[in-house]
């Protein structure tokens, strides 16, 4: 009788930890350090992404951009010194169709700065740094 009992937490505890074991597998926890978020910026019929979004990001969390022109004709992404700083500028130098370019936001401060194609007036939208 005891070791039937003994048995049976035994198992309770194989199954409780295989359990935990399988959970951690299905969800596994975010590794400490430095989290990278990834932003991919296509630019397509003379807007970025068909809506030109608002990017939010972390103040000094860089993020990795890659922007990609899948037009027929020549596109670039700049984003300008600000007046008090506080963003890192971005100048992919001009993309032709199919050519594609990665960098990287950096926001030192808190803010809403701009980034935007420099050969077509609508393609432009805002980095938000909080
Ligand atoms: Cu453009």
């Amino acid at each position: 009788m005891r070791n039937n009992i003994i048995a049976i937490i035994a198992i309770s505890f194989l199954t409780v930890g295989a359990l935990w074991g399988v959970g951690n597998l299905l969800n596994p926890q975010e590794e400490s350090g430095t989290k990278v978020e990834s932003i991919l910026l296509i630019a397509q019929r003379s807007s970025f992404n068909g809506t030109n979004p608002d990017i939010h990001v972390g103040v000094n969390v860089p993020a990795k951009l890659v922007v990609c022109n899948e037009d027929t004709v020549t596109h670039d992404l700049r984003v300008d010194e600000a007046k008090n700083g506080g963003i890192t500028p971005i100048n992919t130098a001009p993309l032709r169709g199919g050519q594609d370019f990665l960098t990287a936001i950096v926001a030192e401060k808190p803010g809403t700065y701009e980034y935007y194609c420099s050969y077509h007036l609508g393609m432009r939208g805002k980095i938000i740094a909080q």
